[in-house]
């Protein structure tokens, strides 16, 4: 079956009680049982339920994996995927990522004995030279946010699998996928161990709910990350299983036209005079843009781009008419947000400029309006500079 079919049906058998077609919101904490151990595999919500056993099925075919989990946001996936890590574990990190996700491993886990490396993972090489005896995992994002930088996933998760063999330590490639979904890049495919989501993106679609999900192959990383599920608890709502769901049927069609209107606008603010510089990977001046057409099947709608100063961004984010300030991306509607002080506050000044998210940068999550009106409100902005 192709990506859509799938996307509508895997994990969407209709209702076996009543034969809705729409997967039912199970509402309940708990689940009758006929005797002590007698039950229909359904103990308590917080261990299965099946809206959100649906939506894992259905993320798992999207991304080619045997197996999901669904947490409650896309941070609860990340710190899920971290436990299956010990104290005096090593990570190696790209540089650039959400800043939460730096967040949460400089902040919080660093705490509980986790070393971890950030690498400029563009270059392969550096990755291969952050390795050492108790590396056990390697995390990237790609296309990172806010800059778009691509990671190589094939040649990161070859150098992976060389050192695990060489230091018999289990090290695992995570990567971060939520920038792309399954649509336009499949890091299973790639040999990637883990792919990570926050849902609350372009799976879900719609900016009305928060989560996020992992998806794998190897049977006893699963096992521990649904006992990690189980045992502390972070899982995604039936409601917001149910949302996620229905965002994924029309994951396809909505990725084309963020696709589309993502390299019209790349394409005019490349072209305007008040824009220093873009971040999109269908540029040709991107410089992974080969990297980007052999591992990616498209663009995406995600692209960022500098205005010279904190200034000259300001105006642009208070101008726009049509886009909306604010935090998040991937929903139908376009966002715009100023990164140096919205999500990635958390990362060192310096280390905001040299990964070039400086206080002139503006992310647009360009939506699927018609890109006609995202442009001209773009171009309106611009020009009030
Ligand atoms: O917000 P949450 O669902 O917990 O997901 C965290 C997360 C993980 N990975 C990536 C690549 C992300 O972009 C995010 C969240 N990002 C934003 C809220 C943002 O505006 O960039």
């Amino acid at each position: 079956m192709k990506f859509s079919t799938i996307a509508i049906h895997a994990g969407q058998e209709p209702d076996p009680t009543t034969g809705a077609v729409s997967v039912p919101i199970y509402q309940t904490s708990t689940y009758a049982q006929e005797s002590i151990g007698k039950h229909k595999g359904f103990e308590y919500a917080r261990t299965q339920n099946p809206t959100r056993l649906a939506l894992e099925r259905n993320l798992a075919a999207l991304e080619g994996g045997r197996f999901c989990y669904a947490f409650a946001s896309g941070m609860a996936a990340i710190n899920a995927v971290m436990t299956l890590l010990k104290a005096g574990d090593h990570v190696i990190v790209s540089d650039n990522t959400y800043g939460g996700t730096f967040r949460l491993f400089d902040k919080v886990l660093k705490n509980f004995g986790l070393e971890f490396s950030y690498v400029d993972a563009r270059e392969p090489q550096a990755v291969e030279d952050a390795f050492n005896h108790n590396t056990r995992m390697v995390f990237i994002e790609t296309p990172t946010n806010p800059v778009m930088s691509l990671v190589d996933i094939e040649a990161v998760s070859e150098i992976t699998r060389r050192h695990k063999d060489s230091f018999s330590c289990g090290a695992r490639l995570v990567v971060d996928n939520t920038f792309m979904s399954p649509y336009f890049q499949r890091p299973l495919e790639l040999k990637a161990d883990i792919v990570v989501h926050s849902t609350t993106k372009y799976l879900n679609g719609h900016s009305d709910s928060v989560g996020g999900a992992c998806v794998l192959n190897d049977e006893g990383d699963a096992r521990a990350l649904q006992f990690i599920q189980n045992a502390a608890g972070a899982i995604l709502s039936p409601m917001d299983s149910w949302l996620v769901m229905r965002g994924t049927k029309t994951l396809a069609v909505r990725m084309r036209q963020h696709d589309e209107n993502g390299r019209l606008v790349a394409q005019f603010l490349s072209e305007h005079p008040k824009v220093e510089k873009i971040y999109y990977p269908g540029l040709k001046s991107h410089p992974q843009y080969e990297l980007a057409r052999r591992q990616m099947s498209g663009f995406g709608g995600m692209l960022s781009f500098e205005t010279g100063s904190l200034e000259r961004a300001r105006r642009v984010l208070e101008g726009v008419r049509l886009c909306t300030l604010g935090e998040s991306l991937g929903g139908v509607e376009s966002l715009v947000s100023h990164p140096a002080t919205m999500t990635h506050a958390s990362v060192p000044a310096d280390e905001r400029d040299r990964l070039g998210i400086t206080e002139g940068l503006v992310r647009v999550s360009v939506g699927i309006e018609d890109a006609e009106d995202i442009i001209a409100d773009l171009d309106s902005a611009l020009n009030s500079l």
